[in-house]
């Protein structure tokens, strides 16, 4: 056995792993959440199965699993009632975080058309025209400030509506027909904050104890959520541009020992984008104190936003954050809000590095608060990347230790990265895709998105489900902290696509890569963003769609978030199921509790929306029944013959499905 390799079976990610190693040798006063878990064991039996409620105070209540008493809660509800409650609080509070930084970027767009701020400006200028166009503004004649204040009034209405009419951001953002599902089940919502404080009101005590009806609410605020996700994109791009494709390097080994390291860590670019324009500003200062100059790494999703954006190294993703400190370089930790574990002030009064949190919302023991405002941006970043300056001269040097671990990666696939890509090749960019899905070049698509979970080994479901499906002709469209494994594994080259990648996918990426102007494929990973750029992959999925003339849950795509953990994660698989996608949790929510609630999940969700969830905690055989799932739709779309069905039925898919698209809306696939 390799000396690290009981930190091996914690992570797949050799920077990890050896740092792990590191800390159980130094005498520090630290844990890990690898340390954590181990204590937390056995974990609560109730929780897991999501049966037991703290809803009021007359609980806790559980209910006996087994079907003996207790059956009901103190109030009565049942175990489908309390798994349901709770399953829509969760799916309330991924919608807050996710609308919540939406409406951050609104306030800062706001802040720039008033001319409070002349620290932002709009660098994505066709982004802008086109949002506005699909939300059915008259562009012209008008300027950009006309333009984006028209943009930011159907923003603002989003989240205020009073009338019951569908939010902008869905009704021009969905199919036709996955319009026309929605309303016949009464999911659409009128206002974002209005969904969520449904939820809040609906699992009060003695308000709604029906678990469908709950469900469904659970939904209507998941699709309030997809909004709020596609306004944080958009807006980021009106302000920031949209990405474009970068080469960068990633992993623990891009912290620079010479230099001042500054971790951006969070979700909300409106502060990384500035800090990054006034360290430019300020080499001379890190000068001064000794330092070669600043060296700006992220974290999380807010690493994400600034590595496709400018191409900056992410250093670690969400389980692996507490480690970028035990490097003893990082000088700085700049948080603004989500997945910033509150470990992190025991770990930074441990070192130097300074744990700077800059939003009113995330306030953490043993933080330095500088509180980060639109209209005072500069004066605010100044200060945050002075700080880290300073703390440069409070190294210990002797603890110092940077593992050699980096990995370079091609990122930057916005969607419209991804049409101008496939313009090189076509008039009709999103017919080539469709033309090569046809020829079964490219099998499908499959979206792997999420976070870590400490119950899984560390980034390897997300590879092993990358690796399968790409072996199987998947192109692998990524997001947040799966994004952020696969960034740092170099699956994001063209070397994993030589190495890695089935045939006809290999072809087709070497085409265009090619045709881009790159001497090598492109790779087979493209990573589209942060976790509410999940917005790209429901946009790329709604082109394909349209141009098939068929709906997202007729097409051979798959999502999974093979280590789910956050609210955030629940409330996008639920949005991708409703909008018709087979999606895989490697993670069991806590809702086994209630044989309802999963068969809805399972089941149900199958027969309305098209979409459902499938439950794998085993990678190998997710990635499996994944790849089914694709060859299954290619089937009952009359492109691929499935030669059992044919033996069965003696009937090709043509056949039996008459017309196209094969089933009815509320149809949907069986296994
Ligand atoms: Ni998404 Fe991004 Fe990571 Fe999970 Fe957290 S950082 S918003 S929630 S853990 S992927
Ligand atoms: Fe118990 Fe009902 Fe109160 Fe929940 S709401 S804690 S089930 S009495």
């Amino acid at each position: 056995m390799s000396k690290n390799s009981v930190w091996k079976e914690r992570t797949r990610d050799p920077a990890t792993a050896e740092m792990l190693e590191k800390v159980s040798e130094s005498d520090m006063d630290v844990t890990t959440i690898w340390d954590r878990y181990e204590k937390m064991q056995p974990q609560c039996r109730f929780g897991e199965l999501g049966i037991c409620c703290t809803i009021c105070l007359q609980g806790p209540c559980r209910i006996n699993p087994f079907g003996k008493e207790p059956t009901r809660g103190i109030c009565g509800a049942t175990a489908s009632t309390i798994v349901s409650r709770n399953l829509i609080r969760r799916i309330a509070g991924g919608c807050a975080a996710h609308s919540d930084h939406g409406r951050h970027l609104a306030h800062t767009m706001h802040a720039l058309i008033e001319g409070e701020t002349d620290v932002y400006t709009i660098k994505g200028e066709d982004k802008l025209k086109a949002i506005a166009e699909r939300v059915a503004i008259d562009v012209s004649g008008k300027d950009t400030m006309e333009l984006a204040e028209e943009v930011l009034g159907k923003v603002f209405e989003d989240y205020s509506r009073v009338e019951r009419e569908t939010l902008t951001w869905l009704k021009t953002t969905l199919t036709t027909k996955r319009l026309e599902i929605m309303d016949r089940c009464d999911v659409l919502p009128y206002n974002i904050d209005a969904s969520i404080t449904e939820i809040m009101h609906r699992t009060h005590i003695g308000v709604d104890a029906d678990p469908v009806s709950l469900i469904f609410s659970g939904i209507k605020c998941s699709l309030a959520d997809l909004a709020g996700e596609h306004i944080s994109t958009d807006l980021s791009d009106i302000m920031f541009g949209a990405p474009s494709l970068v080469t960068t390097q990633s992993n623990l080994g891009v912290l620079k020992k010479e230099s001042v390291n500054i971790a951006m860590h969070g979700h909300n670019p409106v502060l990384s984008e500035v800090i990054c324009d006034v360290a430019e500003e300020m080499e001379d200062a890190a000068k001064e104190v000794g330092a070669d100059g600043i060296n700006i790494v992220g974290i999380c999703c807010t690493g994400n936003e600034l590595l496709m954006r400018r191409g900056i190294p992410l250093v670690t993703n969400f389980a692996s954050q507490e480690l970028a400190i035990m490097t003893g370089v990082l000088d700085a930790m700049v948080v603004d809000y989500q997945c910033i574990m509150p470990s992190l002030g025991m770990w930074t009064t441990c070192f130097h590095t300074k744990l700077i949190s800059t939003s009113e919302l995330c306030r953490l023991g043993g933080d330095t608060h500088i509180e980060f405002n639109p209209s005072s941006a500069k004066e605010d970043a100044k200060k945050i990347v002075l700080l880290a300056i300073q703390s440069f001269k409070d190294r210990n040097e002797e603890i110092i230790y940077i593992p050699d671990v980096k990995e370079t990666a091609c990122v930057g696939f916005s969607t419209e990265q991804i049409v101008e890509i496939l313009s090189k090749v076509s008039d009709d960019p999103i017919q080539y895709l469709v033309d090569k899905i046809r020829e079964g070049k490219i099998l499908g698509i499959g979206a792997l998105v999420g976070c870590n979970n400490v119950k899984v080994r560390h980034d390897h479901n997300h590879l092993t489900i990358a690796e399968e499906l790409i072996k199987n002709d998947i192109l692998v469209v990524a997001t947040g902290c799966a994004a952020g494994a696969y960034v740092r594994a170099g699956l994001m080259t063209s070397k994993a696509t030589k190495d890695l990648a089935g045939d006809g996918l290999k072809e087709v990426l070497t085409e265009l890569g090619e045709k881009f102007g790159l001497d090598d494929p492109l790779p087979p990973v493209w990573h589209m963003g942060s976790c509410v750029d999940n917005s790209r992959i429901h946009d790329l999925a709604t082109m394909l769609a349209n141009k098939m003339g068929v709906d997202i849950k007729d097409l051979p795509v798959v999502a999974s978030a093979p280590e789910d953990m956050s609210e955030k994660a629940i409330v996008i698989g639920t949005w991708m199921v409703a909008t018709g996608w087979p999606t895989h949790v490697g993670v069991l929510p806590f809702i086994h509790g209630s044989p309802l609630v999963t068969q809805i999940a399972e089941h149900t969700a199958r027969d309305v929306f098209g979409g459902y969830f499938v439950f794998e905690e085993n990678p190998e055989k997710a990635g499996k029944r994944l790849v089914n799932i694709v060859k299954n739709r290619r089937w009952r779309l009359g492109i691929d013959e499935d030669k059992t069905v044919a033996y069965w039925t003696g009937h090709t898919a043509e056949e039996i499905f008459a017309e196209k698209p094969k089933v009815e809306a509320d149809g949907g696939e069986r296994r």
